[in-house]
């Protein structure tokens, strides 16, 4: 897969688009790791050229996108059809559905089910990681990757659903890629100890372009950021 070039991120001066024109846009920015999910699933559905990228900077968001775009002010949110639809884990599921490419979704009932499973524990999960970030011990993100760890036997993996990449996978990959690094940094903590199925399904998963093609974290701005986040809820 040829690299794509990544468009600049729109300050708040930057003009709007000529918004529900037909153009399908996908607002995100870099370093989020909700957007993130769909960015991967549209990489992995070869949708660039019918997805486009509209990066906002968080910090200094321009104000139509608040006003016209999404009042949840958010990212991410797709234009589609004439329409906004908001939420990652709602986007993964409706771009995999309603776009041409490979499916992310295995027919297999059982792993459908385990699938719904595994992306009610997401909000969980990552409330778990954050939990470090506030408090001084690894105990609760230990606890997140052990779960991780255990749903890896279910198919035995290298994938949450087996032998194939999926949805399940990218719901939970943008926050195993941020953790992996902020534990390792803070609390030198390896993520990956003790954790072998872990340890390869990290592995299988930056086999593929359709995800590192998005891997854009810093670990010094990442930390920086978690800190400033942690000490904002003080
Ligand atoms: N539940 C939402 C959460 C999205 C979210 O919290 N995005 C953050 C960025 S990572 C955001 O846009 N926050 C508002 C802001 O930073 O102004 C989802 O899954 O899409």
């Amino acid at each position: 897969m040829a690299t794509e070039y990544l468009p600049p991120t729109l300050e708040a001066t930057a003009e709007e688009p000529t918004l529900f024109d037909g153009t399908t846009r996908l607002y995100m920015a870099y370093a989020c790791p909700f957007a993130q999910r769909v960015w991967i699933t549209r990489n992995y559905k070869g949708l660039q050229d019918k997805i486009k990228l509209v990066p906002l900077n968080l910090q200094n968001k321009p104000a139509w996108y608040k006003e016209k775009v999404y009042p949840e002010n958010k990212v991410p949110a797709l234009e589609h059809d004439g329409k906004i639809i908001g939420d990652s884990l709602d986007l993964i599921k409706y771009v995999d559905t309603n776009f041409e490419g490979p499916s992310l979704l295995p027919n297999d009932s059982d792993k459908k089910k385990f699938f719904e499973e595994l992306l009610s524990h997401t909000d969980k999960f990552v409330g778990m990681l954050f939990a470090t970030i506030k408090g001084d011990s690894t105990t609760e993100a230990g606890n997140a990757f052990d779960h991780l760890e255990h749903a890896l036997t279910k198919y035995d993996g290298p994938f949450l659903l087996g032998d194939d990449f999926s949805l399940a996978d990218i719901a939970f990959i943008t926050f195993v890629e941020r953790f992996q690094i902020y534990l390792s940094e803070v609390f030198k903590y390896d993520i990956t100890e003790g954790r072998p199925k872990l340890t390869a399904w990290i592995e299988a998963v930056n086999k593929i372009d359709a995800y590192t093609q998005t891997k854009k974290t810093d670990p010094k701005e990442l930390v920086e950021l978690y800190k400033k986040i942690f000490s904002a809820q003080k």
